[in-house]
């Protein structure tokens, strides 16, 4: 195309003067239209509103929508008339007119039950009832009018933006009836960003928030941001890492904390962040931070006044206390309870909860690492104030590949408690592997904690709907960093809708939200749907064979956790591989049965039976909690050594099909985006191979036994792969 207009400036000189410049413009805008039409770099997110690709659709969706009532006179209501005015006018190609109700179809009624008439007609007292706050029902009425209504404000945000997904998924306005209110209260991302603005485990670019400009410039990206959480329901964004630097509790940071809160508040986020314990000290000088100490109660509580002044929603606080060097109420021999009680009652005034982390381990402790949250956390159920949630990891240890449910999850019965998940892949690749992390999500979600019995799913115990806590809410570690794209990969967006959808509704499967987010944020053409479908569903299998098959956990490098270091040791034994494979030349893994660590101990019967067993235990969590003979054979007839192989091996087969499935649909997609993920799974799959040859050549001088055909044997040595040192890998400080 350029070269075409290159071409033609020649003719400038030969012809007509005005032939010339008419020919020059026009070129000029075809080359603006394809590169409009062809690159596309991420910014958009699932908000593109392509045009809608069906034109007879969009024909019927333009006369559905032909006139919109709707009374936006509140910022709330004025975001979600925005995002309908651009919405519809992207996706049908024409504006829609907002006006009062007319006598003829093609209505679309927005409101509260109580700002039409029509609106009350069409729904119920009881299903307005059981929408709760956040709620809101999308329905096709007579004279085919359509309705958006909910009880409030930010239920009518969250109903146009759903409305807004189904016309971008063309899916049928007719007979459009869809009520729905989230399952859980706090929806929230953990942003593991530093004042400074590194990100701890971030792989895309630097933190969204500009500490040094703001409170001054409000960077557009914000409302962005804000426009993409509401667009999945996310109410809330914990803004700060979890180690935590106390400044940020200080007035020249809560300014600024109080602009970006007052950006998001339209958009339904509140903003909460996190607490060091050790803030009393360093701020004012007092001699302890003990939580039963009434000098240090009284300084949280005027911090919160304080706060509070600033932000009148602020959400409240999130800590990471006596874990990984962060201060805790256990350097005062208090416990979790005594020290988040306290900052739950500095906040309980104003409706601020605390989300207190699970997270916590010790290396003096002589405990199995994984057991060390349950055995902690277990005596104090029933403790916390009701304003406090327990935070709690998915799997006991670290957002490995893959780990077995928390047992804290159907454990705390009398607790709040809520799941994080993490959103950024530390342990899966960073933002270069495409790694579609709702399968992950929802093997936890749907994992079975048998409790009261079958069916008690971590899902049940985490929504209220199993043992009835108040308070609930999922949190995830967000991916999300100043790269254009915001996730560093393209697929990574992926894992934060996902995130949002799930935490709106635990119950969801990966499919339906990879076939929702892929059609917004790509294209509807079956063609292309489905074969990303299946690589997204495939794709975190296939990241755990790779690197840690058959329940292998914690072998990746050290401190950055870029690569492969199953060899790890020398440091706290709880930091390194070797402690958690513990590789003879007899056997591998980690005993965590009766005659072991018992962790199976923690989990509620049958689950602790199943687990326990090496005959019952899931292959996918064999050596998480057993030690396993090389020669043991499993299902499939195979050795240990040789399954464990083979799954490498698949592994790295997989990341190639992913590569080769992905060249075959250029024409689906831009070509910037096209070519950027085509990048990337190249390197995902080199990844892959370099994860299982030094794996496997790793555990071979252990195993003693050959590399099975049909296995590529590695070319290079262990030695070459043990002399790999990364410097300067992102997300790590
Ligand atoms: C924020 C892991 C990560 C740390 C992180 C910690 C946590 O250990 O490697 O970077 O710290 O989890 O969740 O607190």
């Amino acid at each position: 195309m350029f070269c075409f207009f290159l071409l033609n400036q020649k003719t400038i000189f030969v012809n007509n003067y005005k032939i010339c410049y008419m020919k020059t413009f026009f070129l000029f805008f075809l080359l603006f239209c394809t590169l409009s039409a062809f690159s596309e770099d991420g910014y958009d997110l699932w908000l593109r509103y392509a045009p809608v690709e069906n034109v007879n659709l969009q024909k019927t969706y333009r006369n559905q929508v032909k006139s919109i009532a709707f009374n936006a006179n509140t910022p709330t209501l004025e975001a979600a008339k925005s995002e309908l005015k651009t919405g519809l006018s992207k996706m049908l190609g024409f504006q829609p007119e907002f006006a009062e109700i007319t006598n003829n179809t093609g209505n679309l009624i927005i409101g509260l039950p109580d700002n039409f008439e029509v609106i009350k007609e069409n729904t119920g007292t009881e299903e307005l009832n059981d929408i709760s706050r956040e709620g809101f029902i999308l329905r096709q009425i007579e004279n085919n009018n359509l309705i958006i209504t909910s009880n409030t404000e930010i239920g009518l945000l969250y109903g146009v933006f759903r409305f807004l997904q189904i016309v971008q998924q063309e899916l049928p306005l007719s007979g459009l009836n869809v009520v729905d209110s989230p399952k859980t209260q706090v929806r929230i991302l953990n942003h593991w960003d530093n004042l400074n603005r590194t990100v701890e485990r971030g792989y895309a670019g630097f933190s969204l928030w500009d500490w040094f400009r703001l409170p001054d410039v409000i960077d557009p990206r914000y409302i962005d941001y804000a426009r993409a959480n509401a667009s999945i329901g996310i109410n809330g964004t914990a803004l700060t890492n979890v180690n935590a630097n106390a400044q940020i509790l200080t007035p020249v940071y809560l300014e600024k904390v109080k602009a970006l809160a007052d950006v998001f508040r339209p958009y339904g986020i509140k903003v909460y962040l996190t607490a060091r314990f050790s803030a009393p000290i360093e701020l004012d000088n007092l001699p302890v931070a003990d939580p039963l100490d009434p000098l240090v109660q009284e300084w949280w509580k005027k911090k919160a006044a304080e706060i509070y002044s600033y932000i009148p929603d602020f959400g409240g606080f999130l800590v990471k206390a006596d874990s990984e060097g962060q201060p805790g109420p256990h350097n005062y021999n208090r416990n979790h309870a005594e020290g988040a009680n306290m900052l739950a009652d500095a906040v309980a005034p104003y409706g601020g909860i605390v989300m207190w982390r699970a997270f916590v381990y010790d290396q003096h402790v002589p405990e199995d690492r994984t057991k060390q949250a349950y055995n902690e956390f277990m005596p104090v159920d029933g403790e916390f104030r009701e304003n406090v949630i327990l935070q709690v990891k998915n799997g006991p240890l670290d957002f490995q590949p893959r780990e077995p449910f928390h047992p804290l999850f159907g454990g705390m019965e009398k607790t709040n408690i809520m799941p994080e998940f993490q959103i950024t892949q530390e342990y899966l690749g960073f933002s270069t592997h495409l790694v579609y992390l709702a399968p992950l999500y929802e093997e936890c979600l749907q994992s079975d904690t048998w409790t009261k019995g079958e069916g008690s799913t971590v899902a049940k115990a985490i929504d209220g709907s199993l043992f009835g806590q108040k308070l609930t809410g999922m949190a995830g570690v967000s991916n999300i960093g100043t790269d254009r794209n915001w996730t560093g990969h393209p697929f990574g967006q992926a894992n934060w809708y996902a995130f949002g959808r799930l935490a709106w509704n635990p119950y969801l499967g990966s499919r339906k939200i990879a076939d929702e987010w892929i059609k917004m944020t790509f294209t509807k053409n079956h063609a292309f749907v489905e074969p990303v479908t299946e690589m997204m569903l495939t794709s975190r299998e296939t990241a755990v064979n790779y690197m840690t098959p058959l329940g292998l956990h914690h072998i990746m490098a050290a401190g950055h956790h870029h690569g492969p270091g199953p060899w790890v040791d020398g440091r706290r034994p709880d930091w390194t591989a070797v402690y958690y494979h513990r590789a003879t030349s007899e056997e591998i893994g980690f005993d965590r049965t009766p005659g072991g660590s018992n962790a199976v101990g923690q989990y509620h019967q049958p689950v602790a039976d199943k687990f326990g067993n090496i005959e019952t235990c899931p292959e996918e969590y064999l050596l998480w909690f057993h030690r396993v003979p090389w020669d043991y054979r499993l299902k499939s007839g195979n050795t240990l050594w040789d399954e464990m192989a083979f799954r490498y091996n698949q592994g790295v087969n997989e990341a190639l099909a992913m590569q080769e499935s992905w060249n075959l649909l250029a024409d689906y997609v831009d070509g910037q985006r096209f070519k950027y993920v085509q990048s990337l799974l190249e390197i995902q799959t080199k990844e892959a191979a370099w994860w299982r040859d030094a794996c496997l050549l790793y555990f071979q001088t252990f195993s003693n036994m050959p590399i099975p055909d049909g296995v590529e044997k590695p070319v290079k040595t262990l030695e070459y792969f043990m002399g790999i040192n990364e410097l300067y890998m992102p997300g790590h400080h």
